[in-house]
């Protein structure tokens, strides 16, 4: 049991990253004596209009910093339960968790299909995250109240719930993510038409079950995978379209309503045909190689840093 219920000999080992507009932190530490690494993801939580009239009223102390003929800048000091932060404690963290938070320059590189075959595939289960996450939820064995919809017919069928990213106490930053039960599709590179049927059934039934629980319609929702993904096992991120969710950035989010109509109108096996243009942080093993790859056969198009 991984479990963590307090930061009780909660040990600071550094800040990987922060960024002051999203008010997020990723810090590494270590609980205890123990050997193994933990990250903690800290996010101050966003606005939610049903809250703001308790959160604007006496209850919240006011402190003026300075004013300024009618600028006012103060300090406000809301009830300890409007001002809490949403938490993600990794532990025990590997190495590639604490290279996945930290903080790197971004790289586009082209991987065509040779590349994805000859580089980016034997590489995968090197690269890629343990899934044993998605088997937990899948076999009912974690997040079981958690599932807001499930089909579980056996070629089509999925579970939808509210990712890790939502704490679910507001709707602006809405995000669920929508878990196949068919197993082997690794990523949007594996799909084609007989994968038909799996797409269409989570876009409409997604939309379906998250506009009867949240209220949000289907035309407001941004409905997506990842390329390259954290986690091959294949998945769809539902976010709401007002979000700017982590991850949801160009050359990352491929919309499913494109992915349906490419494979469906343009050609069966287009996703493994396509070159396709991937976002990598600087450190990724995998940028490296398909990078020097690039590099060995056209030197004019991209740089490659000797050290590496
Ligand atoms: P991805 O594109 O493979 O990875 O998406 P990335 O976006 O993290 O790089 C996987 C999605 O699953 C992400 O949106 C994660 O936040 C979400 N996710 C990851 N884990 C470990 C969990 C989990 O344990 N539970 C739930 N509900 N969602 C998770």
């Amino acid at each position: 049991d991984n479990s963590i219920q307090s930061f009780r000999g909660f040990q600071f080992i550094k800040v990987l990253n922060e960024n002051a507009r999203d008010k997020t932190v990723a810090v590494h530490g270590k609980f205890g004596d123990s050997e193994s690494d933990a990250v903690v993801l800290l996010e101050k939580t966003p606005f939610s209009e049903d809250t703001l009239p308790q959160v604007l009223s006496t209850e919240t102390s006011v402190e003026v910093e300075f004013n300024n003929d009618i600028y006012n800048q103060c300090t406000c000091q809301p009830q300890s339960r409007f001002n809490t932060l949403k938490g993600t404690i990794i532990y025990p963290a590997s190495a590639k968790h604490l290279e996945k938070f930290s903080a790197q320059n971004l790289h586009f590189v082209q991987e065509t299909p040779e590349v994805y075959k000859s580089i980016t595939l034997p590489f995968i289960d090197e690269k890629s995250f343990s899934i044993q996450w998605v088997y937990n939820i899948l076999e009912k064995k974690a997040e079981v109240e958690r599932v807001v919809f499930e089909d579980n017919d056996p070629a089509t069928g999925f579970t939808l719930l509210p990712d890790l990213k939502w704490d679910q106490k507001q709707i602006e930053n809405l995000y669920l993510v929508a878990i196949s039960h068919r197993r082997g599709i690794k990523s949007l590179r594996d799909l084609d038409s007989s994968h038909l049927p799996l797409l269409k059934n989570i876009l409409s039934k997604g939309q379906e079950a998250i506009r009867n629980k949240y209220g949000v319609a289907g035309d407001e929702l941004q409905v997506y995978v990842h390329y390259q993904p954290s986690y091959y096992h294949f998945h769809v991120h539902f976010t709401h379209i007002k979000y700017s969710a982590p991850g949801c950035s160009l050359g990352k989010a491929h919309l499913l309503h494109d992915v349906i109509d490419n494979i469906e109108n343009i050609d069966s096996n287009y996703y493994s045909k396509r070159t396709l243009l991937c976002l990598f942080k600087e450190n990724d093993k995998l940028f490296q190689r398909i990078q020097r790859a690039n590099y060995d056969k056209n030197p004019a198009g991209g740089k490659v840093d000797e050290d590496k």
